[in-house]
């Protein structure tokens, strides 16, 4: 759609997205409202800034429909009004751009605070207020800026400190490895936990930065660390407080040799087996001064890991939730289950009174045994365990800090007397990145799915997007994490997650190009299988599409040619044939030579898209002549003319063949009649796909216009499909069509199946991006009404600001309601079904009547009749259409 169709006609007002209430109540403010929702490097207000041009991001508001930016001013500040813009004023910039706004003001100093604000001009030239002040504060930028010495400890680490005077400002930075607690005179420091992110230690090394200005006081302080091995499997702290006093003095405060350690009431305490924790060991007092810790150890100084210090610019883990449980029963003597109704990631808080030393045991567990007790055969090597021995020092609130479990069942034993429901909490820990997509719709089952994909997702982001939560695994498998890529930009906001797993990706990445099956590389192959390395392009480019997000392909240009230059290395005739997976966990099957062989040619054509972006057009002319080859090679290699399948005629084949166009139009209507066929009267509207198939499966028949049999596939509810998964008392998403509870590999939250989640935003949801324009600057609103489905509403928070579609449709009439974003344009489809004389009006005004276009209402820019329905292109702002007819 050209952009000249978006003609803005009309100012009228139109109060964007506010109910009627607050319109009778107050007068509307008109025109460009300040700024809104600032960020900066994707997070609001960041600690630790650790680059010399962040990024700033707003999203703007106005009362008019079809409104956008012209201009922008920006001031960065020393001061918290930020009013003087002493660091950087941009001065009135002509653009439309309010995302990925570079700073470009003076250098910025190590430590410090810095206090951003913004106001943009509207199309009309109008200018808004200034916005409220966002701020961001600077880490430490070169690994000489670190005083502090790595050391080596026990769990438990502390040092006392004098400060001479009243406290001004004072920032701590830290990593503690594996994972680290941080007190400040007996304060938790942050609502962290196991915290810093998991990395490539010895290529990257996280560090987080806390404001601990209010924890410190004029005299002796004291600074303690609890530390946990993690994926780590040691401890190590770095630790470096700077004080500043209101006298203008400053302190420093380092880890060295000089900090004490001891064991502590940690006894053990590791990712897959749980945490022991003997309460009777608790020292009480040793995070405060004037602790006597005359008998601990000193700290050991060591060189440290060999990474990279560099800040943790994304959420960390958290507690998100607390879980009160369904159900507590007791299948035998002193053996207490209680069902959390979800199975999700984190732990339990146990809430205990008893004598000084029974040990009281938890065990975790996705399954139950028939008899109601616990079933841990799929866990595998993973002890999932905790304990907690008592201190009888009356009641006793536990939870563990090292370890964490994926479960629905809890086994509660060794627990003095009777526990009550109030005995147990479940907590759900994860990444804490912001939810921001909703999807309902008048079919339960989709509900359900959507729900059952939210909370497996959310237990998989694990500062590395992970297969599984619960087993001797958990690891950031890459198959698994670019399948579910789209699916979780539409759920969370995941530019902050995703621009550090990229990092992560790269710091695996060796001199030959190769990257590996997992990242951080535990399990798994060196080289990758293709379709998992392909999660270094497909994720950055999903970054750009959905954030449009420059600078990841900048910063990982060179790593994703590399890469693609192996995969070329290894490529023989224009066909990639070493696979590991192939099209992992299918029902049917197909040979692993043609998944490989598509993900080259996908490789190769997102990288010359990415160089088209970056300006690079040799290498895009020369990628795109490589992609032809490999075009050619793949379908005189796959393609059989007796048949008209693709490699075997699985639905897998034939959709990977499709799905990026290899099939050559001649043979396109061959393959799709074949694929169609094995879907409606082979399977009865059932997938056979694994992983790989099922994630282009569903879009593919979206596109071809068969949106009704795509629907018909996310509603079975028999074998195998997700429905199956739903009636068989599934909460998230297995990792097999197949139902098993045996010993073998069958994880009951696994999120690659979860794939489906994009489609259900795109196609029933109907809110998609234009081919045309990255990061949801122009959209397309083609809700797919299928079927019985009469409604359906999705909504999801894009970097532009909050983009929504909600349909209902009646034998007689089809209402859409739709909000756009400021700054951006839509093509809204409506399908008018077998309507005649159909009439289309926009909040109550026509707009279409006698099969003409009636123009006038503020934010459309046209309507236009085609086979089967309209479409309407729209700017920024929320239009309610309802198309009426005989
Ligand atoms: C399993 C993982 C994962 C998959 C690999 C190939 O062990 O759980 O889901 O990507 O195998």
């Amino acid at each position: 759609m050209p952009a000249s169709a978006f003609i803005r006609i009309g100012l009228a007002i139109a109060l964007l997205g506010a109910g009627t209430a607050v319109l009778k109540s107050a007068e509307p403010p008109s025109g460009p409202q300040p700024p809104v929702a600032l960020r900066c490097e994707y997070l609001e207000n960041p600690m630790g800034i650790d680059m010399p041009h962040p990024r700033f991001f707003w999203i703007l508001e106005h009362s008019e429909r079809g409104q956008r930016q012209t201009a922008y001013q920006v001031l960065v500040s020393t001061n918290p009004d930020a009013g003087s813009g002493d660091m950087w004023d941009s001065g009135k910039v002509s653009s439309p751009q309010s995302t990925q706004v570079a700073y470009a003001g003076k250098p910025l100093a190590n430590g410090r605070t810095y206090f951003w604000k913004v106001k943009y001009w509207d199309k009309d030239g109008l200018e808004s207020a200034w916005s409220k002040v966002a701020s961001f504060d600077t880490g430490l930028f070169e690994r000489r800026d670190w005083k502090a010495q790595w050391i080596r400890s026990r769990n438990l680490l502390r040092k006392e400190f004098e400060l001479p005077g009243k406290i001004a400002r004072a920032r701590v930075y830290l990593s503690g490895l594996g994972y680290s607690e941080l007190y400040l005179n007996g304060h938790k420091i942050g609502a962290a936990v196991l915290d810093p992110a998991w990395t490539t230690y010895d290529k990257r090394v996280l560090y987080v930065t806390h404001d601990v200005t209010r924890f410190l006081r004029q005299g002796p302080n004291a600074a303690a660390v609890m530390l946990g091995h993690g994926w780590y499997k040691s401890r190590a702290l770095l630790l470096q407080l700077r004080v500043e006093l209101e006298d203008g003095r400053a302190v420093e405060v380092l880890s060295d040799g000089s900090w004490k350690t001891a064991d502590g009431p940690v006894l053990s305490a590791s990712v897959y087996n749980g945490e022991t924790y003997d309460a009777r060991l608790e020292e009480s007092g040793w995070a405060l001064p004037g602790f006597d810790d005359g008998g601990w150890a000193k700290a050991e100084e060591f060189a440290g890991p060999a990474g990279v210090l560099s800040a943790q610019l994304m959420p960390p883990i958290r507690v998100m939730d607390t879980i009160v449980p369904l159900a507590m029963t007791n299948p035998r003597p002193g053996v207490y289950i209680f069902d959390m109704g979800q199975n999700f990631a984190g732990w339990a808080r146990l809430r205990v009174r008893g004598p000084r030393g029974p040990a009281v045991k938890l065990r975790f567990a996705e399954l139950l045994y028939d008899d109601g007790t616990l079933n841990v055969e799929n866990l595998r090597g993973a002890r999932a365990e905790d304990i907690y021995i008592l201190k009888g020092e009356g009641e006793e609130v536990w939870e563990p800090r090292f370890t964490y479990h994926g479960f629905r069942y809890l086994e509660l034993t060794g627990f003095p007397g009777v526990p009550t429901a109030d005995t147990i909490r479940g907590r759900v820990v994860r990444t804490a990145v912001p939810q921001v997509g909703s999807f309902a719709c008048s079919k339960p089952i989709l509900n359900r799915l959507q729900r059952n994909i939210v909370w497996g997702q959310s237990s998989n982001l694990h500062s590395i997007p992970t297969d599984c939560c619960q087993r001797d695994e958990r690891m950031g498998w890459m198959g698994d994490a670019q399948g579910t890529a789209e699916e979780a930009i539409y759920n969370f906001d995941m530019a902050a997650f995703y621009t550090n797993f990229l990092r992560d990706i790269r710091d695996v990445q060796d001199d030959k190009g190769t990257i590996t099956d997992t990242v951080p590389h535990f399990w798994g192959s060196r080289p990758a299988d293709p379709a998992w390395g392909t999660a270094y392009p497909l994720i950055a480019w999903y970054m750009y599409r959905y954030y449009g997000d420059r600078r990841v392909l900048e910063e990982h240009y060179d790593g994703i040619r590399k890469y693609v230059e192996f995969l070329r290395s290894k490529a023989e005739g224009g066909l990639l044939k070493y696979s590991y997976y192939g099209d992992w966990v299918a029902v049917e099957k197909c040979p692993g030579a043609i998944v490989s062989s598509f993900y080259y040619y996908y490789d190769v054509k997102v990288m010359a898209d990415m160089a088209r972006v970056l300006g690079k057009t040799g290498d895009a002319a020369a990628c795109d002549k490589l992609a032809a080859e490999i075009k050619t090679a793949f379908h005189k290699e796959y393609f059989n003319p007796k048949t008209g399948d693709y490699a075997d005629g699985t639905q897998t084949a034939n959709t990977l063949a499709l799905f990026l166009d290899l099939a050559p139009e001649e043979a396109r209507g061959r393959a799709w009649g074949r694929l169609f066929d094995d879907i409606v009267y082979k399977h009865d509207s059932h997938l056979t796909t694994g992983i790989i198939g099922t994630k282009y499966l569903m879009e593919l028949l979206t596109r071809s216009g068969t949106s009704d049999l795509a629907y018909d596939i996310a509603t079975k509810t028999d074998y195998p499909s997700w429905g199956y998964m739903i009636e068989n008392g599934a909460t998230t998403l297995w990792e097999l069509w197949q139902k098993r509870e045996g010993p073998s590999m069958n994880s009951h939250n696994h999120p690659m199946f979860g794939s489906v989640g994009s489609w259900l935003y795109k196609a029933l949801g109907g809110i998609a991006l234009s081919e045309e324009a990255a990061g949801f600057e122009k959209i397309l609103v083609h809700p797919q009404m299928v079927r019985d489905l009469n409604y359906a509403a999705a909504s999801t928070r894009t970097v532009r600001g909050d983009l929504a579609c909600s349909w209902h449709r009646t034998d007689k009439s089809v209402r859409v309601e739709v909000v756009i974003p400021v700054g951006s344009e839509a093509e809204v489809l409506i399908p008018k079904f077998n309507l005649l004389d159909v009439a289309i009006a926009e909040s109550g005004t026509p707009i279409w009547k006698g099969d003409a276009y009636l123009p006038g209402r503020p934010g459309i820019g046209e309507v236009k009749k085609i086979q089967g329905g309209y479409t309407i292109t729209v700017g920024s702002g929320r239009y309610v259409f309802e198309l009426s007819g005989n």
